[in-house]
């Protein structure tokens, strides 16, 4: 019987490589709290991406809800409907009220042409998502920003070592935020970090991640338990060293899917726009109408297939049922996201997929 293929399948070193890393572990008995391999993948992390402070978390949500607290966030926030729900939920976990607004139709990452007829006097900031990894407009966002003074915290949860004109797009607005998910580009089973610009900031942030300890006997704020253990740390390390690898056999798939799904009447891959360096976290494809089958039904056929392709983002964050009142949620508000979300379908994509197996997704979309 063939295996089923998953829209994406962590990335796993040989698992020789990782015994040193436990023995470590092990021999120190220093397992979390900030220890030896959380300092080294900080440092690693920072080299590697091009970014000045990173700070290490349990996970992108976690890291999210943090990153709001070291800004003092308050009132409103402007954010994207088209993302995963851990977006607009760190808002909800601060007390912060959404406002959604609409995606751009080429990028589906927020637009900033709409921003600005959202922006109320209790907006404190923008909270934008790189989706699939695509930087957004970073220079029409900040713009907007600096004009109402507004903070800008970009979702980053996608974009693990993506670069545009102006280097790594983490060291956009004031700070972003990364998710090492299993099924991220680079994974450290769960994980995350805030990438931060000063090192005040990074400071609060620690000390946001640590309950809010600055020493033994003080503590500053209500923080919350965010740290990432040293096991996780350390796979971060291994990962790292193979992580190249990874990204290119990631970039011979994307290859391979446009060359072959371009030109299939009704598909449409979406394009790698502002990047020089894409990191192929996902492969967005939209089934337009013009296509044979519905997206739900090509979703479907996959599936019999044993292919799960998945839709994300459907349904729209504004659509859960903690968000749709709101007067930002109403469809009529968000045409381009609506339209996105009944169209998207994310197709395989990570290192372990193999010729043949890509090649069966695609036949079956060609042959619909
Ligand atoms: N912001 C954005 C824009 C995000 O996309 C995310 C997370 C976050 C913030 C929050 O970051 P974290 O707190 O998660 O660090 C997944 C992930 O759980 C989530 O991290 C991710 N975004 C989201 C887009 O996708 P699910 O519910 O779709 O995952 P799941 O379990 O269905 O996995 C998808 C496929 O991956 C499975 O069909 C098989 C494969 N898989 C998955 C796991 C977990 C494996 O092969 N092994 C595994 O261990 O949410």
């Amino acid at each position: 019987m063939t295996q089923p293929i998953y829209v994406t399948q962590p990335y796993l070193p040989p698992l020789e490589e990782f015994i040193p890393y436990l023995q470590k572990i092990w021999d120190s008995k220093i397992l979390t709290n900030g220890g030896p391999f959380h300092q080294q993948l900080e440092q690693a992390l920072c080299e590697h991406l091009g970014v000045k402070h990173l700070a290490l978390f349990t996970n992108g949500t976690i890291a999210l809800v943090t990153a709001l607290q070291a800004l003092r966030i308050t009132g409103e926030v402007i954010t994207t409907p088209y993302s995963f729900v851990a977006t607009a939920h760190s808002l909800l976990w601060n007390g912060i009220k959404p406002v959604f607004v609409d995606v751009d139709p080429n990028t589906l990452n927020l637009d900033p042409t709409k921003i600005e007829a959202a922006i109320t006097p209790q907006t404190t900031a923008i909270m934008p998502v790189h989706v699939y990894g695509h930087p957004c407009d970073v220079d029409a966002i900040q713009k907007i920003a600096d004009n109402y003074n507004l903070r800008v915290i970009y979702d980053a949860a996608h974009a693990f070592g993506v670069q545009d004109k102006a280097g790594s797009v983490l060291n956009h607005g004031d700070l972003s935020v990364l998710s090492f998910h299993a099924t991220k580009v680079f994974n450290t089973f769960e994980g995350g970090a805030i990438i931060c610009p000063d090192a005040k900031t990074k400071q609060r942030i620690d000390h946001l991640k640590n309950f809010g300890f600055v020493n033994e006997v003080t503590v500053v704020a209500p923080g919350i338990n965010g740290k990432m253990c040293e096991f996780n740390a350390a796979l971060g390390l291994l990962q790292l060293k193979h992580i190249d690898q990874a990204l290119a056999r990631r970039q011979e798939i994307d290859a391979t899917y446009r060359e072959q799904l371009t030109g299939v009447k009704g598909i449409h891959c979406l394009s790698q726009a502002g990047e020089k360096v894409a990191n192929y976290a996902y492969f967005p494809i939209l089934a337009q109408p013009d296509y044979p089958l519905s997206r739900d039904a090509l979703y479907d056929k996959l599936k019999q297939h044993g292919i799960h392709a998945r839709r994300y983002f459907y349904p729209l964050i504004s659509d859960f049922p903690m968000y749709r009142s709101m007067p930002s949620a109403q469809r009529s508000n968000l045409p381009v996201a609506a339209d996105a979300a009944s169209k998207i379908l994310c197709l395989p994509i990570y290192p372990a997929l193999q010729s043949q197996e890509q090649q069966r997704v695609i036949d079956l979309i060609k042959g619909a």
